[in-house]
């Protein structure tokens, strides 16, 4: 490439570069190229059999905000669970269902969750707050990735049984500029008796709506 070809695509570069930094930050909802949170789930995989009698597998996500941790309403790491270890700080954090007081936007369903059980209500219960370890994956520039783990001790969501898996990063549903407005319960938005990506959407995510079909062996 000669100089004056360099100069002319150093150009184009600095001005895509300009339009780039023009761009909006739209933390309104998941729509268009800037989403202001994504969501990946390492485990389960699709189609995959998981877990020895319904249970003993374990639940496995990243959640990345573009905009950093402050977008996030990140309040810190955790490492809890049904023992003694959920209160010892700094890690310290609530074990139940409903929405994670670490990571208060994130929503996980699976439905083959039933009603019976305290805090359990069907399909529709989020169960982002049962996750065990939150903590930082990685910081920088391109935003902040926070690693979310469970692991699944108990043969509550079936055995033998297909599983349907739904998350998503509800969007900032009172406008405080904060991805932390998950609900406990996801209500039935279109009432056909599931609650699923449609109910997500219904309530309005931040994220691209993950679904994953697997086996609960
Ligand atoms: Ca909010
Ligand atoms: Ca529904």
């Amino acid at each position: 490439m000669n100089a004056r070809k360099a100069m002319r695509w150093t150009a184009v570069g600095l001005a895509l570069a300009a339009t780039a930094a023009l761009a909006p930050s739209a933390l309104a909802d998941g729509s268009g190229d800037h989403r202001p949170a994504h969501v990946d789930v390492l485990s389960p995989r699709a189609d995959a059999s998981t877990g020895i009698g319904g249970k003993d597998w374990v639940l496995d996500l990243k959640v990345r905000y573009p905009d950093g941790l402050p977008t996030a309403g990140w309040t810190g790491p955790q490492l809890t669970g049904p023992a003694g270890h959920n209160n010892v700080p700094p890690a310290a954090g609530t074990f139940s269902t409903g929405h994670d007081d670490k990571l208060p936007g994130v929503v996980v369903l699976l439905s083959t969750t039933t009603a019976g059980r305290p805090g359990f209500s069907g399909p529709g219960t989020n169960l982002a707050n049962l996750f065990n370890v939150t903590a930082i994956a990685e910081q920088g520039r391109r935003g902040a990735t926070i690693a979310d783990t469970w692991l699944v001790g108990g043969a509550f969501f079936g055995t033998a049984t297909d599983s349907v898996l739904t998350v998503a990063v509800v969007k900032d549903l009172n406008g405080n500029g904060v991805l932390d407005d998950a609900p406990d319960v996801v209500p039935d938005a279109n009432g056909d008796g599931k609650v699923d990506a449609a109910d997500l959407k219904a309530l309005g995510v931040a994220s691209n709506v993950e679904t994953v079909r697997f086996r609960l062996a």
